[in-house]
């Protein structure tokens, strides 16, 4: 079992371990049994977008087939498959905006979804001229929402959000001509592209993925963060704990797995109902566990500090505790091994959604119109599976951090309010945090992200790099499996700050902040966006002047490509602690890593060694300095 690359998890081995005498099969099984991968696909030279092939490109310059059989280089194929990389991650992380705006479509006073944030859905209606004079909440919200389900398919006109970002930033889209527009439009137009026979040329390739990542960066993923604030409420500051170790012996454990808060939210009210609570005491146990894991583990801790049970490559080890009665998922990031795994437990592995069905699942469909019923059942479903539970099968590890997050844009401006801004009676705004850049007290910031990859030592990249950079005064913000990382790591405490320099130290002290910033799920990287942006606008310049970065160290999916992307066009350059599939063609590599600066102000780094990448990464952010004269 090749399972060196967990040596940094302390939770791993007697896990594995365990599993193995369970006869439960594991990503790691499945890894060393892949032996090598494919060296085509590695580097993004296999094209299969028609039947004539697929075509190989060979890897070695002036040897073999250089071209497709249409005649297609390795330059173009690379540049394809990328864009249709960025198109798919679009896609996941717009649709499941989607679903998030249609709930807020169908919230009532007395249905299951509330408008719980009202103040925030006042502001977008004015951002976005919705007439709200003489109506009632919900009216506005209805009409807000059908709004933002234009911004999918709407036949003219740019996403509305890109007039949020720094003005010279709008020009440099408006001057390249890729300013977003529909989200659906621009995932079809680059499936289109790429059809055989259309798009050959690199550079336009690029364009279109930038404009399609923008889509999302500033329509879908964005428009997610703001509609699911405004249903559920907008994060605050709270504590949890997080690792495996928040498995609980004596309790029905629950796990939520997944993305979409419109499931997982009503499962965490479905948890709180009198009868069921009972109904787990009378099957024996102290009450209801849940616990979280990815991106909606993400979003029930920072609204209701529901307790983290990991990230990406621990949803496994999960079920190998032996002690989890029910695995509830929606959609992405779910293996399809785990229904199997579950076998081997009495583990319920229940799916719930119809754009991810899965082979060997309980399927119990999830509907928003009786949102509440549905998840009552299946969390019945989870207590009753409670007495099968074989006691001799479990091992729960004992370890868990304390942690701090839920800071959202809201929630850091309020804790500069109060600390600072009041002494200036100037309030909302973020100018503290660039007073405090450009005095040198912080260095700079870097938004981690992203998730785990098998290619290098889990989360070990997410934590190198994050202590690294806070130690030289880096102020860190974090999103998605990097969070929960940072979570497990402890560097999500107050007590972190001692692990920072003395300027960033200061600063945590003076504001009660930890080091290390928790700002969501990944849909949330709008909310960095956001947050960068306003610290642009405040100083009147674009967000490729400001020594900011962003790093995916361990980034695994689509999605990631496709908020790579968006992030490196909004100026913003970003660290890839994963090659991404291109290095087929040296030319798309330079356009990426190079040619991207001249464009957009902002390029891609690739580099996997995380004390490297984080050294380069504070060259990069002095070298901004140096730029702004700071
Ligand atoms: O939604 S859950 S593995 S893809 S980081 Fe990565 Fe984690 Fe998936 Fe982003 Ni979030």
């Amino acid at each position: 079992m090749s399972h060196e690359v967990l040596g940094f998890d302390v939770t791993a081995d007697a896990l594995l371990e365990k599993a193995k005498r369970d006869g439960a099969e594991t990503m790691w099984d499945r890894k060393a049994a892949m032996k090598a991968s494919c060296g085509f696909g590695e580097k993004g030279i296999c094209c299969k977008n028609c039947s004539m092939g697929p075509c190989r490109i060979s890897p070695v310059e002036g040897k073999g087939a250089q071209k497709g059989i249409c005649g297609a280089t390795a330059d173009t194929i690379v540049a394809r498959n990328f864009a249709r990389t960025v198109a798919a991650g679009v896609s996941s992380h717009s649709d499941h905006a989607r679903d998030i705006i249609h709930v807020l479509h169908m919230a009532s006073e007395d249905g299951n979804y509330k408008v719980k944030n009202p103040e925030k859905l006042m502001k977008l209606a004015k951002e976005w001229e919705v007439d709200t004079e003489g109506k009632e909440i919900y009216q506005i919200a209805h009409e807000v929402a059908e709004v933002a389900l234009m911004e999918f398919g709407k036949p003219f006109g740019t996403q509305r959000f890109i007039k949020r970002a720094p003005e010279p930033r709008q020009k440099i889209w408006k001057d390249l001509n890729i300013e977003p527009r529909a989200i659906d439009r621009e995932v079809a137009t680059i499936l289109h592209s790429t059809h055989i026979g259309c798009t050959s040329e690199v550079d336009s390739l690029m364009d279109m993925s930038m404009r399609t990542s923008l889509s999302n960066g500033w329509g879908g993923s964005m428009m997610g963060t703001e509609f699911t604030d405004i249903v559920f409420g907008t994060p605050t500051a709270r504590s949890t704990e997080a690792n495996l170790g928040v498995i609980e012996e004596n309790m029905v454990n629950i796990l939520l797995h997944g993305h979409d808060p419109s499931f997982s939210e009503m499962v965490v009210l479905a948890a709180e109902d009198p009868e069921l609570m009972k109904l787990a005491k009378d099957n024996g146990a102290e009450g209801i566990n849940l616990v979280g894991m990815c991106c909606t583990g993400n979003e029930v801790t920072m609204r209701h500090g529901v307790k983290i049970a990991g990230n990406f490559y621990q949803q496994e080890m999960a079920i190998v505790t032996g002690a989890m009665e029910a695995v509830l998922v929606d959609v992405q990031c779910i293996y399809p091994a785990l229904p199997k795994l579950a076998e081997c437990y009495h583990t319920k592995f229940i799916a719930t959604s119809p754009k991810a069905k899965m082979e060997g699942a309980t399927y119990i469909e999830f509907n928003e119109e009786h949102a509440l019923d549905i998840t009552k059942k299946i969390v019945r479903e989870a207590i009753l599976n409670y007495k099968n539970r074989d006691r001799t099968k479990v091992m729960i590890p004992q370890q868990k951090s304390k942690a701090m997050l839920g800071y959202s844009v809201e929630t850091i401006i309020d804790h500069l309010d109060k600390v600072v801004n009041s002494q200036t009676d100037v309030f909302e705004t973020v100018k503290p945090l660039s007073d405090v850049i450009w005095a040198g007290v912080i260095r700079g910031a870097a938004g981690i992200v992203g998730c785990n990859n098998p290619k290098v030592q889990h989360d070990n990249s997410h934590i190198t790099i994050m202590k690294e950079l806070i130690k030289n005064d880096i102020i860190v913000v974090t999103t998605g499996c990097a969070a929960q990382a940072a979570a497990k790591a402890g560097l999500l405490t107050m007590e972190a700050k001692e692990l920072a320099g003395r300027g960033l130290r200061e600063v945590c002290e003076r504001v009660g902040i930890p080091p290390i910033l928790h700002m969501g799920s990944c849909v949330d990287i709008s909310r960095i966006l956001d947050l960068v942006s306003r610290v642009s606008k405040e100083r009147g310049l674009d967000n490729s002047n400001l020594p900011v970065v962003g790093v995916a160290p361990e980034w695994m999916s689509e999605k990631a490509v496709g908020i790579g992307t968006y992030v490196v066009s909004s100026g913003i350059d970003t660290f890839l602690g994963i090659t991404p599939q291109v290095t087929g063609s040296a030319r798309f590599v330079d356009i990426l890593t190079n040619q991207l600066e001249d464009k957009v102000g902002a390029k891609f780094f690739f580099e996997e060694d995380p004390t490297v990448c984080a050294q380069k990464i504070m060259e990069r952010i002095e070298e901004k300095r140096d730029r702004l004269g700071i």
